[in-house]
């Protein structure tokens, strides 16, 4: 159920960093609960669990097997989140899923289609993290998770959460691209879905872009916000594993999460790529608990509606 309602949170971590090359981002659900985010949700009037993490084996564990590196080991945490992802919306709990690097989704978003209904997705992201194992210069696979989810992929990872793709590439949302391979260009307008780039973002302003993309899913049942902390500018969010310049602001970000619940849609939550190593301060998943806060209806103050 959308969040609008005082719906009760569960909170889970996967401290997962086997989806690129770089520690640190398995640390990232440590760093967000450091900054507080079971209060933060609290305080807005949720009651909140925290579920825990999922089990996670260390890259210095995993044999990097094959072109897709940590293949098998990626796919055995992801079975796991996609049953506790599940479970968690069939009991009727608001999922927040703390990453670990994207390859996360790969596991949460199988999981929350599992549970039933026509799901849709939006994905924040300065990336479109849609490659194949084909087109991915690193073979690392939190490049590929919206391809996976949309049925394209290694079939380890496809079949997971059930047979065939988990969600349909007419009902995912790309919002704040900037960086796309160039086979990632071709592979993206080939399965159409639906991407809004920065250039949109600075031609028309956030607002229209995210109430189009609200139009766009329109006609699904439930909408998943796999939220990558890169979709802002590194100047703002610096604790991520794959920065790149130009992305939202500070409060361009704030009033894409304000937007959105707004419009009462989201059912289910990722917050990942926070990299708490990079970052200054923890200042990152700090901002990641505000925008959270935001998405979960905080409001600057309560005007009668
Ligand atoms: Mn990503």
């Amino acid at each position: 159920m959308p969040p609008n309602d005082r719906s009760p949170v569960g909170i889970f971590g996967v401290p997962m960093d086997l989806g690129q090359d770089r520690r640190g981002v398995d640390v990232g659900p440590s760093a967000i609960r450091y900054a507080r985010l079971e209060d933060a949700i609290g305080e807005l009037g949720h009651p909140v669990t925290d579920l825990g993490n999922a089990r996670v084996p260390i890259p210095e564990l995993v044999e990097s097997d094959g072109s897709v590196r940590h293949l098998e080991a990626v796919r055995g945490v992801c079975e796991e989140v996609a049953a506790r992802a599940e479970a968690v919306v069939s009991e009727g709990l608001f999922p927040i899923f703390l990453g670990g690097d994207h390859s996360i989704s790969i596991g949460t978003v199988s999981g929350v289609a599992a549970a039933g209904g026509r799901t849709g997705v939006i994905w924040l992201d300065a990336h479109a993290d849609f490659n194949l194992p084909e087109t991915s210069p690193s073979g690392n696979i939190h490049g590929m998770p919206l391809a996976t989810l949309t049925g394209r992929g290694p079939s380890e990872l496809v079949e997971i959460g059930g047979p065939g793709a988990s969600v349909r590439a007419e009902d995912v949302v790309l919002i704040g691209l900037r960086s796309v391979d160039l086979e990632e260009r071709d592979l993206l307008r080939e399965a159409g879905v639906r991407a809004y780039t920065m250039k949109e973002i600075d031609a028309y302003g956030v607002a229209r872009v995210v109430r189009r993309a609200m139009e766009d899913l329109s006609h699904v049942d439930r909408v998943h916000l796999s939220f990558d902390l890169d979709v802002l500018d590194p100047e703002t969010a610096p604790g991520v594993g794959t920065p790149v310049r130009g992305g939202l602001t500070y409060r361009e970000a704030h009033l894409v999460m304000e937007l959105i619940n707004e419009a009462n849609v989201v059912t289910s939550l990722d917050v990942v790529e926070v990299n708490p190593i990079l970052d200054v301060r923890n200042g990152t998943a700090a901002l990641a608990v505000e925008l959270v806060g935001s998405l979960l209806g905080r409001r600057i103050i309560d005007l009668p509606v």
